[in-house]
């Protein structure tokens, strides 16, 4: 539409009723929280809670300034900016309606690539009170097989020779809460938005191991005066595609360059411990409790592992989304079958949660058939997603005898897909993940030895030692390296129980 109305402060009067847009004054917001790593869920999960907070509280002192670390992260800054800020969030129901809303609580980026210490100024202000994460499950920099920090990272070695103009962002958190605290002001929370179960925990544990390495002094005052609340974060956000833009711009007459698509369905659960004050993201529906671990295991093992299930096993099958998995019986009864033979028996009870409810709204979430998540952003950085996923609930269950017969298979489906790279039926499938060269060569020593692949102990630590898992799984690997008809294989299963 070439009349469409362009995205930004001075057009927001200009848009369609059906599109709601910021009614509180964002001249007023000033940026109590400093967010690194401005991507889809960021955008459709805490920018928007406190879009709402903002909206719904009249409160101005919690806007966010964007922070990008990567070079990676210049489009987003430069569309942002062009924008002022603004951007557009296409919430999509199963029933084929749409509710765009223009978000607001975004009022500033810097990219720290450009200008290192434009970022550590900023956290060294007294109005910044929350440093929150998204880094990826990846980006926590501890080695897989001890849990350490590791610091042979290039970026951190750069950072520990240069603390002046860091890279990682254990260097930018760092310098920051150093010139807080010459400045003799309070450290602000560092709040983790990734899925990993205790992120919280994770954090503090990275950063204080690499501060020690820089000013063993700061390190103590880190690990006494800042906080960690750990939480459990949750709404889908698929990758926005070209049409995402096109529908805005066609059907609701907006241009915004790069707009987030998300289903309805949102949760975060946070422990309630910040140490420079917080917004009252409750009164939007966030929940604070003194304890988020059922509720982040329950998720990660659930609904984080139940994307990978379907992500491996239906990039062989040849299926495209998750909601076109869902809406095939074989693939959603194996999931069910994962979720309750396997990954159930080694969850806690969560209060005020029916397990099997939660299930089945998974099972719904996943078939909205409006939210096209494609298999290939769930199977991308694999390697650092199953090991919190997956991995964990195989090895309680080796621990008690359980079944791991379900998730057996999707790590020989995962190995066919590093070693092969394509589809049961040879349509392409891109590996993009950190480790893409060491998976491969791994999943290619396959035919030569069927446990090549579990034998990466980065990722899989002692699993193949394990006999009954390392029999199951090579029994996998031959039948699908046969024939790579993986349903047949998840049929066999499923009716073995039967
Ligand atoms: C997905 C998550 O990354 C993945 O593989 O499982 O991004 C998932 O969509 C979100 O955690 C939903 O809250």
């Amino acid at each position: 539409m070439n009349n469409a109305i362009t995205l930004n402060q001075k057009n927001l009067s200009r848009l369609p009723d059906s599109i709601s847009v910021p009614t509180y004054d964002r001249s007023k917001v000033t940026a109590g929280i400093m967010h690194i790593g401005v991507g889809g869920f960021h955008r459709s999960h805490e920018a928007w809670y406190t879009n709402e907070l903002l909206s719904k509280t009249g409160a101005t002192e919690w806007g966010i300034c964007g922070v990008g670390l990567r070079e990676g992260d210049r489009k987003i800054a430069d569309i942002l900016k062009q924008q002022d800020y603004l951007y557009t969030l296409i919430v999509k129901h199963p029933d084929g309606r749409i509710e765009n809303q223009v978000i607001g609580s975004i009022v500033d980026f810097i990219l720290g690539g450009d200008d290192p210490g434009a970022v550590t100024d900023r956290m060294a202000q007294e109005t910044t009170k929350i440093v929150s994460l998204t880094i990826t499950e990846g980006g926590y920099n501890f080695k897989p097989a001890t849990g350490e920090f590791n610091f042979k990272n290039p970026e951190v070695k750069h950072d520990l020779a240069h603390p002046e103009s860091p890279k990682s962002v254990f260097g930018f958190l760092t310098r920051g809460l150093k010139k807080r605290r010459a400045a003799g002001l309070p450290p602000f929370t560092i709040q983790s938005c990734d899925n990993i179960q205790h992120n919280g925990d994770m954090t503090r544990k990275m950063l204080v191991a690499f501060a020690r390495k820089q000013d063993p002094e700061l390190a103590e005052w880190i690990e006494t005066e800042v906080c960690f609340p750990n939480a459990m974060v949750d709404r889908i956000t698929p990758v926005t595609t070209p049409a995402d833009i096109e529908l805005l711009e066609n059907e609701y007459g907006i241009t915004d360059k790069w707009p987030v698509t998300c289903e309805p369905f949102s949760q975060w659960v946070i422990e309630d411990k910040f140490c420079n004050g917080r917004p009252e993201w409750e009164k939007v529906g966030a929940q604070f409790v003194p304890d988020v671990t059922p509720y982040e295991t329950m998720k990660i093992r659930l609904l984080n592992a139940g994307h990978s299930v379907l992500g491996l096993l239906g990039s062989i099958h040849g299926h495209g989304t998750i909601d076109e998995c869902v809406a095939d019986p074989l693939f959603a009864n194996y999931l069910r079958r994962f979720m309750d033979f396997e990954a159930t028996p080694v969850l806690d009870p969560v209060d005020g949660i029916d397990l099997d409810d939660y299930k089945d709204s998974l099972i719904e979430r996943f078939g909205n058939p409006n939210i096209k998540d494609n298999l290939a952003r769930i199977c991308l950085e694999s390697s650092s997603k199953l090991p919190k996923f997956l991995i964990p609930t195989i090895n309680e269950n080796l621990e008690r005898g359980g079944s791991i017969e379900y998730a057996a298979l999707v790590i020989a489906a995962w190995c066919y897909y590093s070693d092969k790279g394509v589809s049961k039926d040879g349509e392409q499938l891109e590996i993009v993940d950190d480790m893409k060269d060491e998976l491969h060569k791994a999943a290619a020593g396959t035919t030569s030895n069927k446990l090549s692949f579990l034998k990466l102990k980065p990722v899989f630590g002692n699993l193949a030692q394990n006999k009954t898992f390392a029999e199951e799984y090579s029994s996998m690997i031959a039948a699908l390296y046969e024939n790579p008809d993986i349903s047949k294989l998840m049929q066999a299963k499923l009716f073995g129980r039967d």
